[in-house]
C-alpha cells in the first residue's frame, strides 16, 4: 500500500474535497514544519540543554520554561515570511504579532500554545502544540486584536501536535479528523488513521480530582456519580486519567473515548476557566466535534461563544457526546445558559 503523506492529503483536499485554499494548504505544511523542528528539540531534551525554567513569565503570569520559548520562536520563525498570513498569536506573547512589511501578507490569521502541557516537561511526559486558523474579517479595516475576536465555528483548520512515544499530527479542515505520524528517518508526516471518530459513550473520565472542594455542584454532583461505580446511580463502573497534557489527554479520547474537563473552579472566581478559549478550547472543540463528539462550557457549545480578548479563559467539558450532554445537562438544571 502507498504511503500518504501530509501533503499529498493536503492536495487532495484542495483538489478534490475543495476544503482548503493553496494558501491554507502551505500555512498548513508550514505549521507542520515548524511542528518537526518542536520534536527535535523536546526529543534532545537534557542533551541539549533545553529543560527547566527560562527565567520569565509569560503574559498569563505562569513561569515560562525554555521549550516554551522555543517553540513560540520556531512556530513564529516558519510563519512570517511565507506570504499566507495577516497576523499569529500565542499563548507566549501579550499581543499579536503582525506579517513584518518586509514579506507578503495573506488572509490568515494563526493562533496557537506552542507547547502545551510544559509543567510535563522536566519529568519527560507528552507535551504538544495546539493551533487555530481563522480568516482575517474582509471589513476593509487593518488586521488588530479585534480582528481575532470570532467564535470558535469560524474557524477553517484546527490541529495539535503531541510529541509522544510517537510524534503524531492531528488535523481537521472541516471534513474530519486525521491523523498523521513523524516518520523520523524520512522526515515526512505520514496518514496513519483517517476519519477517527469518539464513541458516544464511555467509562473513562479525565479531571485534576485536587480541585474537587473547588468544583461548582453540578461537577460535584457528576463526579459522585462516576465514583461511586457499579453501586451509584450509573451502575457501572469508572476509569480515571488525567496526564496534565490537554493534548495528551484529548489525543486519547480521539482514540478511543472518554470525558475531559477543566470546568470553572473558586480558586480564582472572576476567570471562567484555566484553559484559554482561542488556543486551547476552540480547536480541541472544533477536532473534537468533527470527531463526533460534543465540547461546551457546561452551558453552551464551545464553538459558539464569542471571545472578549485574546486570552480568554473559559470552562471546558469535552469528549464522548453522551457524557457531555449529561454534565451539561447537570448545569442547566441549575441555571441555564445565560
Ligand atoms: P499550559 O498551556 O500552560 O501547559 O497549561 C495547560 C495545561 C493543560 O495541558 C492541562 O490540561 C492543564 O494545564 C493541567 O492543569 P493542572 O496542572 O491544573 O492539572
Ligand atoms: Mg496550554
Amino acid at each position: 500500500m502507498p504511503r500518504t503523506t501530509l501533503t499529498q492529503f493536503l492536495v487532495e483536499q484542495e483538489r478534490a474535497a475543495q476544503a482548503i485554499t493553496p494558501e491554507l494548504r502551505l500555512l498548513i505544511e508550514v505549521v507542520a514544519r515548524a511542528c518537526k523542528a518542536i520534536a527535535v528539540n523536546v526529543g534532545k531534551g537534557a542533551l541539549a540543554g533545553v529543560l527547566g525554567e527560562a527565567g520569565g513569565d509569560n503574559v498569563q503570569g505562569e513561569a515560562q520554561k525554555k521549550l516554551d520559548v522555543i517553540s513560540n520562536e520556531i512556530l513564529m520563525q516558519a510563519n512570517e515570511w511565507g506570504g499566507h498570513l495577516a497576523a499569529m498569536a500565542s499563548e507566549e506573547m501579550e499581543t499579536i504579532h503582525e506579517t513584518p512589511n518586509r514579506y507578503p501578507k495573506g488572509e490568515y490569521l494563526l493562533l496557537f500554545d506552542p507547547l502545551d502541557g510544559s509543567s510535563n516537561i522536566d519529568v519527560n511526559v507528552s507535551v504538544g502544540t495546539i493551533f487555530s486558523v481563522l480568516r482575517k474579517p474582509d471589513d476593509g479595516h487593518a488586521v488588530s486584536e479585534a480582528s481575532f475576536l470570532q467564535p470558535g465555528g469560524a474557524q477553517v483548520a484546527a490541529g495539535y501536535a503531541v510529541y509522544g512515544p510517537s510524534t503524531v499530527l492531528v488535523l481537521t479542515v472541516g471534513t474530519g479528523v486525521h491523523c498523521f505520524t513523524l516518520d523520523r528517518e524520512m522526515g515526512s508526516w505520514v496518514l496513519t488513521q483517517s476519519n477517527l471518530t469518539i464513541p458516544a459513550d464511555t467509562r473513562e473520565f479525565a479531571i485534576n480530582m485536587s480541585n474537587f472542594r473547588h468544583w461548582a455542584p453540578p461537577v460535584r454532583r457528576y463526579v459522585d456519580e462516576l465514583l461511586a461505580g457499579r453501586d451509584g446511580p450509573r451502575g457501572r463502573d469508572f476509569n480515571m486519567r488525567w496526564v496534565a497534557s490537554m493534548v495528551a489527554d484529548v489525543h486519547r479520547i480521539l482514540t478511543r473515548g472518554g470525558i475531559f474537563m477543566y470546568p470553572w473552579d473558586a480558586r480564582e472566581p472572576d476567570k471562567p476557566g484555566k484553559l484559554r478559549l482561542m488556543y486551547e478550547a476552540n480547536p480541541m472543540a472544533f477536532l473534537v466535534e468533527q470527531a463526533g463528539g460534543a465540547a461546551t462550557n457546561g452551558h453552551t457549545r464551545i464553538l459558539e461563544l464569542m471571545p472578549t480578548k485574546l486570552h480568554e479563559r473559559v470552562a471546558v467539558i469535552l469528549g464522548s457526546r453522551n457524557e457531555v450532554e449529561r454534565v451539561t445537562g447537570y448545569h442547566n438544571e441549575v441555571a441555564p445558559a445565560p
